[in-house]
């Protein structure tokens, strides 16, 4: 479902695919390729208010993941997502398709929250596959720890007829089960229930066959060492406001992340850049 956009937002248009990315949060609701339905999943309900998170998209999750550890009192999921984002470019790639640049520096609001510098850049490129980097500068003159994530909302058909393949064989923290660490099996994943996985030590491409719809999205990434998976499932999706009660099967979350075990801690002067590669096979 495309939003109206209340908010200040860009769109790419190129010969393989489209993308919107609002200024709020650098966000990306939308990518189409041409011939397919959006790769993206927004909800109906979600805001499109200024200082609010989208519900939907890929969501840009800085400088925690989840909760922050000790502040109760600290939005989920970092800042990031809420503020608005500046233009830096916007260049025509070979293939046709365009990137759109934008960043976020540390400023007195971020201080106040949290007191380190830093300058994020975030480059967006739509071709035939969804390009997505998100570059981490600390500015500042001491080291700090961060997590991150692009936490991609994908659309399916139905989210209890697809599965995920690319995490046999790998350890995954099960936050709907007391955050214990578990042993992913062989078989792809498949949902059944509230699912919300933190995996660990995985820098592989998940693939997410939809028999519904007749696809295969994957997701494949560069300097990210977990994926998390989430569907709210019922009573979930019932608890959130900004989420239709009956969404829940229309999508699927394979987040690209440094979080938990995998947080970054990046020295003065240094960059760390994470990037997410989505596309339909
Ligand atoms: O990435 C999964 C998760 O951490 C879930 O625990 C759920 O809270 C989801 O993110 C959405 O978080 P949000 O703050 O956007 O409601």
């Amino acid at each position: 479902m495309s939003q109206p956009a209340t908010l200040p937002s860009a769109k790419l248009k190129g010969p393989h695919s489209d993308a919107v990315v609002y200024l709020n949060g650098a966000h990306v609701s939308s990518w189409i390729p041409k011939g397919q339905k959006d790769v993206l999943f927004m909800s109906g309900q979600s805001h499109l208010q200024p200082g609010k998170a989208i519900r939907g998209g890929v969501p840009i999750i800085f400088p925690w993941f989840g909760g922050r550890a000790n502040h109760p009192e600290s939005p989920a999921h970092g800042f990031a997502r809420t503020l608005i984002w500046n233009f830096v470019q916007c260049e025509q790639r070979p293939s046709g398709g365009c990137a759109l640049t934008l960043e976020l520096n540390s400023d007195k609001v971020t201080h106040e929250v949290w007191p380190f510098d830093f300058n994020l850049r975030f480059t967006i490129c739509a071709e035939k596959t969804l390009t997505m980097s998100l570059a981490v500068t600390n500015t500042g003159g001491q080291e700090f720890t961060f997590e991150e994530a692009l936490h991609t909302y994908l659309a399916v058909g139905d989210v209890r007829q697809a599965s995920i393949s690319g995490l046999a064989g790998t350890t995954f923290i099960d936050k709907v089960d007391g955050f214990k660490r578990k042993p992913q099996g062989p078989e792809p994943i498949v949902i059944t229930g509230e699912t919300d996985r933190v995996y660990l030590a995985t820098k592989s491409e998940c693939v997410i066959n939809d028999p519904v719809w007749g696809r295969k999205i994957f997701v494949a990434k560069e300097n990210s060492d977990a994926t998390v998976v989430w569907n709210p499932w019922i009573a979930k999706a019932k608890a959130m406001a900004d989420f239709g009660d009956e969404e829940w099967p229309g999508m699927v979350c394979v987040e690209t992340c440094n979080c938990a075990d995998h947080a970054i801690t990046l020295g003065a002067g240094k960059t760390h850049v994470m990037t997410a590669v989505v596309g339909v096979k």
